[in-house]
């Protein structure tokens, strides 16, 4: 099923033509309304009339979180305060949280995109949404749940926490689709198994998972896990939240929802717009919100644009699974390594759990990394020999794949911090000093 099958099928002429002319009306409302973007426009000699197709997107000024803390809290809204009926916030890891806000309007187009979303992972009114994102300034929770309303979903707002009663009321209620942080998920199926509950014992069928990056192999160990099918949705506080990009049933790449937010992909260094294709910094250019109309607001998200059409019918363009941001990647002495490709050696061994830390330090002004991982409960064991031996297949299957040393340390199940909202994988103790 799609849920806007006029935009989501539209031939790209057509839907060029649509961008172009919204964009042109947000740059007048940016000129007139948002003192700071006039400034911008202003120093580069662009008046608000000379933008009139998104050829032009390339030559305009960007956006970054640092513009947003600038001018914390409301500085870039682009309507009065009386319009505003909503503010969400992210906690970043330095300084003042990013604040967001959102006009009635706005609010309605939410819920449009979250409704294109759950419909493109196979729900329905007749199904039964378990949303675990965290309700709050966090925009997981509460930008899922108008959505799920609009498509007559019944709705479980159950927010984060208390996993015992989420499995509980997930069964009773007879749930079939779980909204969550993917690395929640793998908890709730961990606890599942604990509390001597089967998957078959559930209802559920889907689970719309996003919020942080997971790999192709993270996929496969929830879908064997809870039996369903996991689909990958993604977005960001700064664009909406959820409901920016998301997967269909083919789970071949994440249809963004052009129509509102333009993606283009950037070379970080260069700033240079990269042919189709090629991977990327994604930058995104809203053009139909009215509270914080963001232009090509800068991601740090590292992805790849497809226009090809998928088997799905939808024509909109596809971004790759994320797997990473500029800022994310480590540089090891001199490597460049992302969590995500550590995740994916973890788990495409049998004898460990997908809870890792990854703990990297400068002793003697050398880098050097440490892998924390669980170890399968069956392959733990009290022969010092045989966990030897799996810490060195370990080690050299980092190496291997990656040209770097790892010290990899063994622990017992459970020792590593289950996350409810998003995980925290790296300390990066090089950063703290
Ligand atoms: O995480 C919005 C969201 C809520 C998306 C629920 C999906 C589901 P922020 O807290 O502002 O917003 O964090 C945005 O999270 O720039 C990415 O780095 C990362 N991210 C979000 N979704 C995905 C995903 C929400 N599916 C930041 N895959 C983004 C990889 C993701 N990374």
């Amino acid at each position: 099923m799609i849920w806007n099958e006029f935009i989501e099928c539209m031939d790209r002429e057509r839907l060029v033509k649509l961008q172009s002319e919204r964009l042109a009306v947000m740059i007048h409302r940016l000129y007139f309304n948002v003192p700071f973007y006039r400034r911008l426009f202003q120093e580069r000699g662009i008046e608000p009339g000379d933008i009139k197709s998104v050829e032009q997107l390339k030559d305009l000024p960007f956006t970054t979180k640092q513009d947003l803390r600038d001018n914390y809290p409301f500085g870039l809204f682009a309507v009065p305060k009386s319009e505003v009926i909503r503010v969400h916030a992210s906690s970043g890891t330095t300084g003042k949280p990013t604040v967001v806000g959102y006009t009635r309007r706005d609010i309605d187009l939410w819920s449009e995109v979250i409704a294109r979303t759950l419909t493109a992972a196979g729900g329905g009114n007749t199904d039964v949404l378990h949303i675990a994102y965290g309700y709050g300034l966090f925009t997981g929770g509460l930008g899922i749940h108008y959505g799920a309303e609009k498509i007559g979903a019944t709705v479980i707002p159950i927010s984060g926490g208390n996993t015992q009663r989420q499995l509980q009321l997930m069964q009773d209620f007879g749930s079939t689709i779980l909204a969550c942080t993917p690395s929640y998920a793998l908890y709730l199926a961990e606890a599942m198994s604990e509390a001597g509950m089967t998957a078959d014992s559930f209802k559920l069928k889907v689970g719309v998972f996003g919020a942080e990056p997971w790999t192709e192999e993270m996929r496969r160990e929830i879908e064997n896990k809870l039996k369903i099918k996991a689909i990958d949705i993604y977005g960001l506080s700064e664009v909406i939240g959820p409901g920016v990009a998301s997967e269909c049933m083919q789970q071949n790449g994440l249809h963004v929802f052009e129509d509102h937010f333009i993606p283009e992909i950037i070379d970080p260094q260069t700033l240079e717009v990269l042919p189709e294709g090629q991977t990327g910094e994604l930058v995104f250019t809203c053009i139909t919100k009215e509270a914080l109309p963001l232009l090509r607001y800068r991601t740090r998200d590292l992805t790849t644009l497809t226009t090809e059409k998928c088997a799905c019918g939808r024509t909109i363009v596809r971004m790759q699974k994320c797997l990473g941001r500029s800022d994310d990647m480590l540089i090891i002495r001199g490597v460049n390594v992302f969590p995500s490709q550590i995740e994916t050696i973890l788990l495409e061994m049998r004898e460990t759990k997908p809870y890792y830390l990854l703990i990297v330090d400068r002793v003697n002004n050398l880098d050097v990394l440490e892998v924390w991982v669980e170890v399968e409960g069956e392959f733990f064991s009290d022969e010092i020999k045989k966990l030897e031996g799996l810490k060195k297949k370990i080690q050299h299957n980092i190496e291997s794949a990656l040209g770097i040393s790892a010290n990899v340390k063994l622990v017992e199940p459970k020792t590593i911090e289950r996350s409810e909202g998003k995980s925290k994988r790296v300390i990066d103790k090089r950063k703290l000093r």
